[in-house]
């Protein structure tokens, strides 16, 4: 899928085209004022201020034909530089375009651009005439937050692309409406994986039997990986007091990340937004010697994070999730070791899963973010110069980022695409030379010395929430063997002759630890067929009078249309190498 952002020219050729759409809204709605309109990955939006006019569905259709008409007449667009007084001037009746104004520091050339009747601030560059924003489609609209805080007024914010020909737009679509297929907020109803409930609250998912099946088989999986590496894995509760991660400095550094306090008698509480502080409790709860090091604690644990209403998003961006968490304890010589073992085994999950795109990222401090940042600027130098050192030696190609580290350190993030929506982080690891210290966590070095640790903080599913929601996406609901939550669709060709060696096969099957469901309707074969590709179940059994003859099992897989016919041993052994490769 095409960035337009990293275009350059359809990313100017977007621009004017939000342009063209503010000129076109402006015909149409006198009134309406516009905030900012900028370049995205998908191509282009408009913030604007309707008053009390919300759009509908129609609407869009009748802004298109403006801008269609508009960019037939085929003005120029015309650059003015301003200065700061001639532009409050020429704003004084626009508060959005004042606050912009405002906010531009004293050196900014202040640039405005006119099309005909239309004049908007911008820094442009633009297209020479609107004639080249010809082959657009507005694509849809949503509410949006003035500032994106949920306190001010609601913005309708319209959404499109604009290419160089009609073809190239064409494409775009197709492939735009293949994503939405892939969209696993749809994949999730249409396979009841998980749900939401206004009464439960944004962001805050049920888990249906299915998805909770998904999630057991990726708990499982991981466990047994992190147990053979030497990880202990411990509970511990989703709530702690202020002191707690006052201690940590999540307070001070991530409070607008957290839910706000409770008070429960004498004692202020939060829900959680990271297992960090317990882990840090938990090492120190006992003396340690070099000779103990690393100590891996893990932990499938709940946190809870203030995400804005208007950005949480299925399974992928919610307020309530689990992580797949480890904090590891290593002495400053196990750092590079200990890194290595995290981003192989990564590499090895994304293996298993068939996880090909993505990136990594090296996400470094902003030195000049002091709020969001714990300001030790000898700190983050050794904590970046270290994991840029440990990076270099691993071979990993990675594109470094600032201010996207944690509050407590520099983190190795990978980040993937999701079908629809800008990119995100699913695994990370995290090096930290300060959460030991808060909490003065020491071990016992080979002189007999006190040592602190450093920690390594790591999520190599990231949450299960987001890698459910990327593995639906990934593989378009198509789920191999031994993730899908029905494995196995028993079909009795006719129930009057063939139900009962159904019902041996299904209880023996599921004795043997299988999913399988069996369908018992009095429905054509080729009917029930057919419902077992619609539910993309990965094994049709297909039983009839020969297979009650023989004793042998016939099986479809999904996707091809070939039956085979096998004994139970052999159907057995079939499942059973199918599980293994993961296939
Ligand atoms: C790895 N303290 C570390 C931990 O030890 C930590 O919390 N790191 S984190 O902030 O990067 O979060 C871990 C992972 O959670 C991220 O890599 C991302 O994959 C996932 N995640 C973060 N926010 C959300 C969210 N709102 N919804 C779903 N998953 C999320
Ligand atoms: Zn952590």
């Amino acid at each position: 899928m095409i960035n337009i952002k990293e275009d350059e020219r359809l990313s100017v050729l977007n621009h004017s085209c939000a342009h063209l759409l503010a000129q076109a809204v402006k015909h149409l709605y006198p009134e309406a004022k516009f905030w900012v309109g900028p370049v995205i990955s998908e191509g282009f939006y408009y913030d604007i201020d309707l008053g009390d006019v919300t759009l509908k569905e129609e609407d869009l259709e009748k802004i298109e034909k403006e801008m269609k008409k508009l960019s037939k007449d085929g003005k120029r667009i015309v650059r003015h530089e301003l200065s700061r007084k001639e532009a409050l001037e020429m704003f004084k009746d626009d508060p959005y375009k004042i606050d912009l104004i405002n906010e531009m520091d004293e050196n900014t050339v202040i640039t405005c651009y006119t099309q005909g009747d239309f004049t908007d601030l911008c820094r442009g560059p633009h297209v020479e005439s609107v004639k080249e924003c010809k082959h657009f489609k507005l694509l849809k609209f949503s509410g949006s937050y003035y500032k994106g805080d949920a306190n001010n007024k609601v913005l309708q914010r319209i959404y499109g692309v604009c290419f160089d020909s009609e073809e190239d737009l064409k494409n775009y679509l197709e492939e735009l409406e293949e994503l939405k297929q892939r969209d696993h907020r749809k994949i999730g109803k249409e396979q009841e994986i998980f749900m939401n409930h206004e009464l439960v609250g944004a962001g805050m998912p049920l888990w249906l039997p299915n998805g909770a099946l998904i999630r057991k088989q990726l708990e499982n999986y991981i466990y047994e990986k992190e147990e053979k590496m030497g990880y202990v894995h411990v509970y511990t509760p989703c709530v702690g007091t202020v002191n707690l991660y006052k201690t940590s400095g999540h307070w001070d550094h991530y409070k607008e990340n957290m839910f706000p306090m409770m008070k429960v008698d004498d004692e202020e509480f939060v829900l959680r937004p990271m297992n960090c502080p317990h882990h840090m409790l938990i090492y120190k709860n006992k003396l340690h010697s070099y000779r103990d090091l690393p100590i891996r604690i893990g932990e499938f644990a709940t946190d809870f994070r203030y995400e804005a209403s208007g950005a949480v998003k299925g399974l992928e961006r919610v307020r309530c999730m689990c992580q797949n968490d480890a904090h590891l304890f290593v002495t400053p010589e196990q750092i590079g070791d200990e890194f290595k073992k995290v981003v192989d085994l990564i590499l090895a999950v994304y293996k298993d899963f068939g996880i090909k795109n993505y990136k990594f990222r090296l996400s470094l401090r902003d030195p000049k973010d002091k709020d969001k940042y714990f300001d030790d600027d000898e700190m983050w130098e050794m904590a970046e110069n270290k994991l840029r050192e440990v990076l270099d030696s691993l071979n990993t190609p990675y594109y470094e980022a600032i201010g996207e580290a944690a509050f407590y350190g520099p983190k190795l993030d990978v980040e993937v695409k999701p079908a629809v929506g800008p990119e995100v982080t699913l695994s990370t690891c995290q090096l930290d030379f300060l959460l030991p210290r808060r909490f003065d966590l020491n071990y016992i070095d080979s002189n007999g010395e006190k040592q602190v640790p450093v920690v390594i903080h790591r999520a190599i599913f990231g949450t299960f929430d987001r890698f459910t929601a990327f593995l639906l996406e990934e593989t378009k609901g198509i789920l191999p063997l031994w993730l899908s939550p029905t494995q196995i669709n028993i079909i009795p060709v006719n129930m009057e002759y063939h139900e009962e060696y159904a019902r041996e096969i299904e209880h023996w099957l599921q004795e043997k630890g299988y999913r399988v469901i069996t369908d018992y309707r009095n429905e054509k074969l080729s009917y029930k067929m057919r419902e077992s590709v619609i539910k993309k179940i990965p094994v049709s059994l297909i039983l009839g009078q020969k297979e009650v003859d023989e004793g042998t099992i016939s099986y479809r897989e999904f996707g091809s249309t070939e039956t085979k016919t096998v004994s139970k041993e052999e159907f057995i052994k079939y499942l059973e190498e199918r599980i293994e490769e993961k296939r």
